[in-house]
């Protein structure tokens, strides 16, 4: 029997505290020290569940420093460069942006919106004030993703693979292919010096972020100029669904609260129709296309599952879901391991993340799904056996990437564990 005992699983709570503790920065937390030494969108928002479990104040200040990078535009960025640190590439130089913190241009799934009304429903009393005082400031960016993300077909996407915090995955295959970045010039990657390079994307992959940084840096970062002749839109299900299920968490939440709730729910009904667009019907699952020229990726990835997430019921998903984790026993791998282009070690070509597997466990409990447990238990089962580590190989459950990661601990304290 691989499950803790009650002595093995007291002291992986105590790792998983500890974890967090070693990554605070002081009113932030960094993903893992060393290959990331910033403060990560979403990661943040995973940090403050794994905080919220011991220490409440603590959980809502990752959020608040969050939305202090906010821009005036309402986006707030995937990095907030607080203090400089010459262990990452891209640094602030080379995005050269202009919020209120240097950041970088992008931004990342927004489920810090679910995630602060999780910490309202844990201490209501103490989360109501500031809950209602970031309230404004997450609409606001909910409405920057409908007015500069949203296709013509109702479907929220990303202009940069790292937006989706899904870096290499095969969804943005098609529109990388179509960016010459002969122009890009030196640059020097961080990211191999840290971990092991056949894990990592590789160097195709990282001329063409660094192009996709340099353009939108010479338009000033300026959303309408960026979307004129915008090389690189591809819908995606990561952003989609995040996005929808934070509207409707901000909708129930802002309603108990008496706030101003108004257009959210037209808002929430926009995105239930824009997910339609999203359902490969050649491929018969939820997938991600090329805005440019409706070339489908036919890539069922662990994306595909965050359809419940969402509060969609989708039966079908759950048939999806049983073929891929009987071919990946430490699934939910990041795509499925029968697509030709699966990679058990890289990155989200194939590797398993417990974070997504979170988002996905959850989503398809509350739809009643009981492969939701089977999730939480494989993700249980994977972390205990081989530590909290970015992400693991789904077929042998290896741990890969960088060590002592944050949002693997939160998501032990708050979900697996
Ligand atoms: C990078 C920090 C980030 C995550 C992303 C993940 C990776 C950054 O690390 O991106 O430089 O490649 O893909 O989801 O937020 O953990």
């Amino acid at each position: 029997d691989t499950l803790p005992t009650d002595a093995a699983q007291s002291d992986r709570n105590e790792a998983a505290r500890a974890i967090l503790i070693a990554n605070d920065r002081g009113g932030y937390t960094v993903p893992t020290a060393g290959l990331y030494p910033y403060q990560w969108n979403w990661d943040s928002a995973f940090a403050s569940l794994g905080f919220a479990e011991f220490d409440i104040s603590r959980a809502w200040q990752e959020i608040e420093t969050l939305f202090s990078g906010q821009w005036d535009s309402g986006m707030v960025p995937h990095i907030l460069f607080h203090k400089p640190d010459p262990g990452y590439f891209p640094g602030p130089d080379v995005w050269g942006c202009a919020g209120p913190i240097p950041s970088s241009g992008i931004t990342q799934p927004p489920v810090a919106l679910s995630f602060a009304t999780r910490l309202l429903r844990a201490d209501p009393e103490f989360g109501k004030d500031r809950f209602a005082a970031l309230f404004s400031k997450m609409r606001a960016w909910g409405e920057w993703f409908l007015k500069w993300r949203r296709d013509e077909k109702g479907a929220i996407f990303v202009v940069h693979p790292w937006e989706s915090g899904r870096d290499n995955a095969p969804d943005w295959d098609d529109a990388m292919s179509g960016i010459d970045p002969q122009d890009v010039g030196f640059y020097e990657r961080r990211d191999t010096q840290h971990v092991d390079a056949s894990m990592r994307p590789t160097k195709y992959d990282y001329d063409r972020y660094i192009w996709l940084v340099q353009r939108a840096k010479r338009l000033g970062w300026d959303d309408a100029a960026m979307a004129e002749d915008n090389p690189f839109r591809v819908a995606d299900p990561t952003m989609h669904f995040i996005l929808l299920r934070g509207m409707r968490d901000l909708l129930a939440a802002g309603e108990e609260l008496g706030l101003d709730t108004d257009g959210l729910a037209g808002q929430i009904a926009e995105l239930e129709a824009g997910a339609e667009s999203l359902w490969n019907p050649g491929m018969g699952f939820y997938d991600s296309y090329n805005c440019n020229n409706g070339i489908w990726s036919n890539a069922l990835t662990n994306a595909s599952f965050l359809c419940w997430f969402a509060g969609l019921s989708s039966p079908h998903m759950e048939t999806h879901l049983q073929r891929v984790l009987d071919a990946a026993p430490y699934g939910v791998p990041s795509l499925a391991p029968f697509d030709p282009r699966f990679d058990a070690k890289r990155y989200w070509r194939g590797p398993t993340w417990g974070m997504m597997n979170m988002m996905i466990g959850e989503g398809a409990t509350e739809q009643g799904f009981a492969l939701g447990e089977e999730v939480r238990k494989r993700t249980r089962e994977v972390i205990s056996k081989y530590g909290f580590v970015e992400y693991f190989d789904p077929m042998t459950g290896e741990a890969a990437g960088g060590k002592a990661f944050t949002w693997t601990a939160a998501v032990w304290l708050a979900w697996a564990g």
